[in-house]
């Protein structure tokens, strides 16, 4: 490759993400420049990956920012791959001096969605667009093909989206259509990012409850649970990303041939995009109960030693434990339901998200892309593409299985937030009458808020006493 010619794209950030991105870009034949605060990484990174051996493409690693942002052609298009916060500002201002108008930033982090924002109204002025770009897949994702979440500027996305159609996942094995999608406006793609990363939460949190069910109420050996997890990843409902690697998990022995399962940590840690989920979902006045519960799982779990002092609990022994069998039925079902119940609490919020902030966002359109390539892909999600909740699949016998379930376990106290509040959800979704009629009373005894009556306009109070 002559280094004279210009590069068709640039990427800063060279950890493992931002390393298999620029793989995959190169692979796919693209001219790539890439660029890292550290030079070191940059180095190594060229010598062990420099050349694609796919398309023959050279990477071009540079030293100086300068350099980096000279060798791309106009109008430049940088993807950057730094940790969400303060370090996007640090490289943006760094990049700044050498940019010009219609130069297009795309931030392919976890970045905050009003930050996103933010920093697109900052830069409006100088005409350089900054697409916040969620990206989901992991570093396999990264390299082979990912999901793709772009949002911002429309006519900046067009200019960019050869190159994200190239190196996105592919939606079908007919390889017609890709997982990428523009998003909408401002900082849509990094909201639905962080939104597909609270229904992984849910989803991780009630795949965990169920092998809390399965092992510690069915006895089921880890080979068994693996059995189990394989079975249910073939189908028709349960078939995705994270029930395939969960079998592959209950597998997984360490140099000893011991199960590497059972000798790690019960401790949930986080980095904070489903803590955002569930904020948003209280600023937009949305519930989204089984991704909090996820989150609380989490913090809870990390109570390692108050969970050491055992509180008494009374279990209720008439529940009986059935047979293996009808538990992996009775979990298989209810893992199903609550699974939709979480997509569809995660497609709640983002469209009320999209109609506050007028987006544009096509829903069908993100079921679409989740299909392949991230973390949660899962053959649900061809549901979602055609209905805004499926419930045909919440049939008499498998809501009986979720409701028997969630009286096995309540009744030996094994946890299952995710699993019980995503029935509560759906209780409370189809209840013809709750009982708000007497928080309203309430209300209005101890602070005069008023109350509404039914068949009746206007609002009431009444002197309680
Ligand atoms: P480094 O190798 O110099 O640490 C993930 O942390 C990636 O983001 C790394 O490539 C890291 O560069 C980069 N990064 C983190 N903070 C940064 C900053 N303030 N400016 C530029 N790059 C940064």
């Amino acid at each position: 490759m002559l280094k004279m010619e210009k590069s068709e794209i640039g990427l800063i950030g060279l950890a493992v993400m931002g390393q298999n991105l620029a793989r995959n870009i190169a692979d796919k034949g693209f001219q790539i420049s890439v660029y890292n605060r550290t030079l070191e990484k940059t180095t190594e990174f060229i010598k062990k990956y420099g050349h694609s051996s796919k398309s023959g493409v050279e990477i071009l690693g540079t030293v100086k920012i300068e350099e980096f942002v000279k060798s791309l052609k106009s109008p430049r298009k940088i993807i950057i791959m730094v940790k969400a916060g303060e370090a996007v500002d640090e490289v943006i201002s760094e990049l700044l001096p050498h940019l010009e108008k219609s130069d297009i930033i795309m931030d392919g982090g976890n970045s905050y969605y009003k930050d996103t924002e933010q920093r697109q109204k900052s830069l409006e002025s100088s005409g350089i667009s900054l697409i916040g770009m969620g990206i989901s897949g992991g570093e396999e994702g990264a390299l082979k093909g990912p999901s793709i979440m772009p949002g911002g500027n429309r006519e900046a996305y067009e200019k960019v989206a050869p190159i994200l159609t190239k190196i996105a996942a592919d939606e079908d094995t007919a390889k017609s259509a890709k997982c990428v999608s523009y998003m909408g406006k401002n900082g849509s793609g990094h909201f639905v990012k962080m939104v597909h990363n609270g229904i992984e939460y849910a989803i991780m949190q009630l795949i965990a409850e169920i092998y809390d069910i399965l092992k510690n109420l069915g006895k089921l050996s880890n080979e068994e649970l693996a059995k189990t997890f394989e079975n249910w990843n073939k189908t028709d409902y349960l078939k995705s990303f994270l029930v395939e690697i969960t079998a592959k998990i209950f597998r997984k022995k360490d140099e000893k041939g011991q199960y590497l399962i059972d000798q790690i940590r019960d401790h949930g840690e986080q980095k904070g995009t489903g803590k955002w989920t569930s904020i948003a979902s209280f600023d937009y006045g949305i519930a989204t109960p089984t991704i909090t519960s996820a989150v609380n799982a989490r913090i809870l779990s990390a109570f390692e030693k108050r969970r050491q002092i055992a509180l008494p609990q009374v279990l209720n022994s008439q529940i009986k434990i059935p047979d293996k069998k009808t538990l992996i039925k009775l979990t298989q079902d209810a893992l199903e339901l609550c699974e939709i119940l979480s997509y569809f609490q995660g497609f709640d919020l983002i469209a009320i998200a999209n109609k506050e902030h007028n987006w544009r966002i096509n829903l069908p359109e993100i079921a679409r892309i989740w299909k392949n390539g991230c973390i949660i892909r899962s053959s649900l999600l061809d549901e979602f593409q055609t209905h805004n909740f499926p419930q045909f699949l919440f049939t008499d016998e498998k809501q009986n299985s979720l409701r028997h379930l969630i009286a096995i376990a309540t009744a030996y106290a094994i946890p299952i937030p995710a699993v019980g509040n995503s029935l509560f959800y759906y209780d409370t979704l189809s209840a013809q009458k709750l009982p708000q009629n007497l928080t309203q009373a309430q209300r209005d005894f101890f602070g005069a808020h008023g109350y509404a009556k039914i068949g009746q306009e206007g609002t009431f109070h009444t002197d309680w006493q």
